[in-house]
């Protein structure tokens, strides 16, 4: 199995149609791909992707198209490939040639395919002159400087394959945030459907919402007689890519994207990022990706002990035990166990004395603990606060009811000022921010000071037509500007000053990645100085799974902004809410929320979609541990212009 999801799936148990639109696509793609990496006839890996490309576009239900014969009549379905489709949907066989096709193509060849802006025409190539047959192989050969010199190849698409392979081995080892809890969150909901499930749930680090997530965790309670059963069930679920082992209670898969019915919609980034960071090629390696999922069936009333010990971090059951000790219990995936009566019992034999527990806050009432919340269980205090009432009351999306920076189409921004304040609105939200670049940012079409400006007349305008007629809903006014040379903005310090605020943002990231922390620290606290500056934007640059942030020593900058602060001038962190980012990191909210500084997450909408983004910044806030009054998207109108 090459961690792509190079295979084919095995067919529905439930009959005929055997396997969904989006399998047979896939299927057909696949097939094209490897009749590409063997060299044949272009003509015939045109037809199966041509074919894929039709049945992906379909709206037409496929397994309707094929009892009633209507799809050898459609364009694109030569006979062969219609009368092959039509067997193995009504099936649920796949052709003997597909078979083979999969069998006979090297492992290392098709795990190659990950690598972004590698196709089969070129791995093909490398294969035949230089004997690549792995990813191993082809670092080795492009470290060595052997793929260079091949004619149509070159220094740089060398220095380009080498930088995917390392893009490749971080996708490998974990997923973001967003795709982990798309894949898992889908998991769920068909393993919950299964007859004989008592209740499903989400684990690990999904369920406490790390920002990446390694694997996925699965607890399910299920009466024991129907353990083997369940089993199976689960087995046959569509999406399963293979299967790694699997018992009665414990199952290890990987997941592919044939699990979502509706296809594969991730959180979004700036364009032009995306763009630096792989673009398409990032996009497909995402979409085309598995990930790891581990099950565990186990009976109902046990559920809880298991859901806690799986759900984590380790850290946390680490103190959690050591209290269950204090106390003579002892505390693991099946119970909390009196040591006295436990004895020399071991696992589920000696769970048969555990106390009870119909949830997890009844463990943690054993424990004399307040429930806590998955996110905050990394050991950091939690413990401590659950004992003496102390947790914080976390801040949730109905808290939100704004957010600043936002883009339109006056710079890199999909839709307009019109669309963006309509769709804050239908969000429930009852004020908006409008932060476009500024002119330093040509990549992303900054706006120069007097449409800047002009924008602002229409946001006046606006503003006044909607408190004229009593509506509740106001626009802001800002600038993300660029953060240039010796901490300086963008637009002249009079033009800046005839906005509500300004996000200042470093963009240029190669070359403050370039220099060391001291320097980059020295310039962002510059900025911070400026007395328009009101939010450090993605305070590290960093984007998850696609490159380090500058070293920065953030200690440093918040402390500078809460001295500000302290002086009566507002300067807030920004935690930016795109799961690319989630930058500031949860682990400094909480020391930005003891200097007083304040948060603002913002989901750096570049659509109308991309507002939504703000749940995955509200995740991370709670992470943090901040509360409603420690974010000014909890504000309203009246109180955060009162800030200003
Ligand atoms: P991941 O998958 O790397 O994103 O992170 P987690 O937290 O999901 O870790 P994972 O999948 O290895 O294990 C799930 C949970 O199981 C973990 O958060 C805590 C628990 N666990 C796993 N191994 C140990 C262990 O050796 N000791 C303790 N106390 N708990 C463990
Ligand atoms: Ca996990
Ligand atoms: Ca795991
Ligand atoms: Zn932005």
């Amino acid at each position: 199995m090459a961690g792509n999801g190079f295979s084919l799936p095995k067919p529905r148990p439930s009959g005929p149609p055997y396997f969904s639109r989006n399998q047979v696509a896939n299927a057909l793609h696949q097939v094209a791909v490897l009749l590409e990496l063997q060299g044949a006839n272009v003509f015939r890996v045109r037809s199966y992707q041509n074919a894929s490309r039709m049945l992906g576009s379909l709206t037409e239900d496929l397994g309707e198209l094929v009892a009633t014969g209507r799809l050898l009549e459609m364009k694109g379905i030569g006979k062969g490939l219609g009368s092959a489709l039509t067997q193995v949907v009504g099936e649920g066989r796949w052709p003997s040639d597909w078979i083979e096709l999969h069998a006979s193509t090297p492992e290392g060849l098709i795990e190659m395919l990950g690598i972004p802006g590698l196709g089969p025409k070129r791995i093909k190539l490398m294969h035949e002159e230089l004997g690549v047959d792995s990813v191993a192989a082809l670092k080795e050969a492009a470290e060595a400087d052997k793929i260079a010199p091949m004619k149509g190849f070159g220094k740089k698409s060398q220095a380009r394959m080498l930088d995917g392979i390392d893009l490749l081995a971080r996708f490998r080892a974990r997923r973001r945030l967003d795709i982990g809890l798309m894949y898992g969150e889908a998991f769920e909901a068909r393993v919950s459907q299964i007859d004989g499930v008592v209740k499903a749930q989400l684990a690990g680090s999904a369920r406490r919402r790390k920002e990446t997530i390694g694997d996925l965790d699965l607890v399910v309670a299920v009466e024991k007689e129907h353990h083997e059963r369940v089993a199976n069930a689960i087995l046959s679920l569509p999406g399963i890519a293979d299967v790694k082992g699997a018992g009665d209670s414990k199952i290890s898969l990987i997941l592919d994207t044939t699990i979502f019915e509706e296809g594969f919609t991730v959180g979004h980034i700036d364009p032009n990022v995306l763009d630096a960071i792989g673009g398409d090629d990032y996009e497909q390696l995402e979409s085309g990706g598995t990930i790891d999922a581990q099950v565990r069936l186990v009976p109902p009333g046990v559920f809880p002990f298991t859901l806690a010990y799986f759900t984590g971090s380790k850290e946390h059951n680490i103190a959690m035990r050591q209290r269950a000790i204090d106390r003579g219990l002892r505390l693991n995936e099946f119970g909390l166990i009196p040591e006295a009566k436990a004895g020399d019992l071991k696992g589920m034999a000696a769970a048969q004395y555990s106390l009870d527990a119909l949830d997890e806050a009844a463990i943690y009432k054993h424990l004399e603990l307040e429930w806590v919340t998955p996110e905050l269980r990394e050991d950091t205090g939690e413990i401590d606060a659950a004992q003496h009432n102390g947790l914080p009351k976390l801040v949730t999306n109905a808290d939100m009811r704004g957010a600043w920076h936002n883009h339109t189409t006056l710079s890199d921004g999909e839709a307009s000022l019109e669309e963006m304040a309509n769709t804050a609105q239908k969000l429930g939200w009852s004020w908006l921010g409008i932060a476009d670049h500024s002119p330093t940012l040509k990549v992303a079409n900054g706006a120069s000071a007097d449409d800047l400006l002009e924008q602002g007349a229409t946001i006046r305008a606006y503003n006044k037509a909607w408190a004229d007629d009593g509506v509740d809903f106001r626009l802001y006014h800002g600038v993300e500007s660029d953060i240039l040379p010796g901490g300086k903005l963008d637009h002249p310090d009079d033009v800046l000053a005839q906005l509500d605020y300004t996000v200042a943002s470093v963009h240029a990231i190669s070359k403050w990645r370039a220099r060391d922390e001291i320097e980059n620290t020295e310039e962002l606290l510059k900025c911070i100085d400026h007395p328009s500056t009101t939010v450090l934007g993605h305070p590290t640059g960093r984007i998850l799974q696609g490159r380090d942030g500058y070293e920065v020593d953030l200690f440093a900058v918040l402390e500078h902004m809460a001295d500000h602060n302290n002086e009566g001038r507002l300067k807030a962190v920004e935690l930016n809410a795109s799961p690319y980012r989630l930058d500031l990191d949860w682990r400094l909210c909480k020391h930005a929320k003891g200097l007083g500084v304040p948060v603002i997450i913002n989901p750096d909408a570049h659509s109308l979609r991309g507002l939504a983004d703000i749940s995955y910044g509200v995740m991370a806030a709670r992470k943090g541990w901040l509360e409603a009054p420690d974010v000014l998207n909890s504000l309203d109108a009246k109180a955060l212009s009162a800030l200003l």
